[in-house]
């Protein structure tokens, strides 16, 4: 019996840009009475279905924007009579369409961390579940990714994650309604031990796949104290001090790494913090900037954020400090007007944010959002095909249309043609040449060039272009400079690097 591992794309690339965690997660995970499982990474290439022989367990990782490829290999799977197994976000939420449309036996809802040898073992002994509850494993129970599965030559970036939950609560997002909002953090040791690992195999850019890296605030702590809740506050200063003594063993490492993180806006008023990421060579971060206005800023409960001027304050200290920001921002939301368009592109270059990117309003499943539109449209939801809309992913890739939230003044067409135009504006070849002067060399400048316009047309692909002549241009331009700029990440391998010392 073969246990197959696939993460499922209708494009694939050759190259792939960070490595999918879970796939090497639940590798991790898989007993060794079960042998080596065999990992398929779609946006490489495609899966083998000749490789799939009766009796072995196929397990498929979904995320929204992929289920409806999963389910087709799922369904292909189980007519050559394997075991299929689904999990991931899409699946935790829908485990039912798995089971309906995918040909799934079982679906794991939450962490596979514990629960998969159980999947697996009753697989076998021919007594699976209909379903599993994976649950919010404890940090402690987090399973390190096999890193030696890894292909030879085919990622830019490793991905390690150090701690899973969000204590906030933005009405886009579903990490606070999936993985929590009880920040789960990874100990020390087991962050460093995987980056150790990758290093020595040549990888020396690994995003930390964090939800948000920075989960205690000042403010945090200041209310803690002023309500003299000291169970709180000694909680919070411990996750703190932890954060700490992470950026502390980073900063040991070899000084050719690189990391990348995501985290809010609110480390900017944190000097301590800020310089302990620089010292961790946690050199850039997505920041979800998502609106330039107060009224914006409410729209998506996220308060805690700054707008105009103390927002451009607040970005350029990422900076000051030596971390690079992606930016990220929505655009249609609700008190968006035309000229927020060009208010927003102002600010990201203004603020001297080195990347951004700008996407458009979509209700994803598990949102606050996504419930308040599927309420408002209900069964009126406009179809393609026999599919409402409020199934988006469940139409065939080629007709599916980009999903937007509805707004009171501007048309999904509108809104789409304003924000393909700040894409071109932020990524004009002038623009991104100035902010090249980030990099010291020549020859960076033209690494940075070339790493902007990569990411630019990888962009236009999954995110907002709809007319599949530049969707397909993009795609080509993104298959022809993925290669040469994997070379640009690559490091020699440092096969005897040792783990610091803890301190
Ligand atoms: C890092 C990250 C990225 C990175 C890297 C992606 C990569 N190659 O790995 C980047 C920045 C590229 C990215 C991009 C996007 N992302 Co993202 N990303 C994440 C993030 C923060 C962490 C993912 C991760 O590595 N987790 C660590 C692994 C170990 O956890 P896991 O994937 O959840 O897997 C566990 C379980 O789910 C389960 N499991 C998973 N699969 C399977 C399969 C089986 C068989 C079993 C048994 C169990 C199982 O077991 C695993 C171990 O416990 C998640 C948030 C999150 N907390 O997951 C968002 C998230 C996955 N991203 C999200 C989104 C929306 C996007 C984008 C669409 C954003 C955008 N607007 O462009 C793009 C889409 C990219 C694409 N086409 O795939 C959403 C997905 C929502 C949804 N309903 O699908 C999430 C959940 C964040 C959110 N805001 O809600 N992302
Ligand atoms: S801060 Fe980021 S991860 Fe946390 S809920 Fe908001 S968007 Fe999601």
């Amino acid at each position: 019996m073969t246990v197959h591992i696939v993460n499922p794309s209708h494009l694939s690339f050759g190259v792939g840009v960070i490595t999918p965690r879970w796939l090497f997660v639940l590798a991790g995970a898989t007993p060794a009475e079960f042998g080596t499982p065999r990992i398929t990474d779609e946006t490489l290439e495609q899966f083998d279905m000749n490789t799939v022989a009766s009796g072995d367990v196929v397990g498929i990782g979904i995320h929204t924007g992929n289920a409806l490829r999963g389910y087709e290999i799922g369904t292909l799977a189980r007519a050559r009579g394997a075991t299929v197994v689904y999990g991931g976000i899409h699946a935790t939420l829908y485990p039912d369409e798995a089971r309906d449309l995918g040909g799934a036996h079982a679906v794991v809802r939450g962490d596979g961390d514990v629960v998969w040898p159980q999947v697996l073992r009753e697989a076998k002994a021919g007594m699976l579940q209909r379903q599993y509850e994976g649950g919010r494993v404890d940090a402690s129970s987090f399973v390190p990714a096999r890193w030696e599965l890894l292909p030879e030559g085919r990622y830019m970036w490793g991905s390690v994650q150090t701690v899973r939950g969000c204590p906030k609560h933005c009405s886009f997002c579903s990490v606070w309604r999936t993985d929590g909002q009880k920040p789960r953090q990874r100990t020390v040791d087991a962050v460093i031990g995987e980056i150790v690992e990758l290093r020595r195999r040549g990888y020396r850019f690994v995003a930390l796949a964090d939800d948000n890296f920075y989960p205690v605030t000042l403010t945090d702590i200041a209310m803690a104290k002023r309500q003299n809740n000291e169970a709180r506050l000694s909680e919070l200063t411990a996750l703190r001090a932890e954060r700490f003594e992470l950026m502390k063993r980073l900063a040991q490492l070899p000084r050719d790494m690189c990391f990348f993180t995501q985290i809010t806006m609110e480390a900017a008023e944190d000097p301590e913090f800020l310089a302990a990421m620089k010292k961790a060579h946690i050199l850039g971060a997505l920041v979800g900037v998502e609106s330039v206005t107060k009224e914006g800023l409410k729209d998506v409960y996220k308060g805690f954020n700054e707008a105009g001027d103390d927002l451009i304050i607040r970005l350029r200290k990422f900076r000051e400090a030596g971390v690079h920001v992606l930016g990220s921002f929505i655009f249609g939301l609700p008190s968006d007007r035309p000229a927020t368009f060009k208010s927003t592109q102002d600010v990201a270059q203004a603020a001297g944010v080195t990347f951004a990117q700008f996407v458009m309003l979509t209700p994803y499943p598990g949102t606050v959002d996504f419930e308040a539109w599927e309420k408002r449209v209900g069964a009126d939801a406009p179809r393609v095909g026999d599919i409402p809309i409020t199934r988006h992913w469940l139409i065939p890739q080629d007709q599916r249309p980009k999903v937007y939230a509805p707004h009171p003044v501007m048309s999904p067409d509108e809104i789409r043609q304003r924000t393909q135009a700040v894409w071109d504006g932020f990524y004009s070849l002038p623009n991104i040449w100035e902010r090249s002067k980030c990099t010291p060399t020549l020859k960076s400048r033209l690494a940075f060039v070339l790493i902007s316009k990569l990411y630019r047309q990888m962009y236009a692909n999954t995110g907002i272009a709809t007319d599949s002549a530049r969707v397909n241009r993009a795609n080509q331009w993104a298959r022809m400079i993925a290669k040469p700029c994997r070379r640009l990440f690559t490091a020699q391998p440092m096969p005897n690097l040792q783990v610091p010392m803890q301190s």
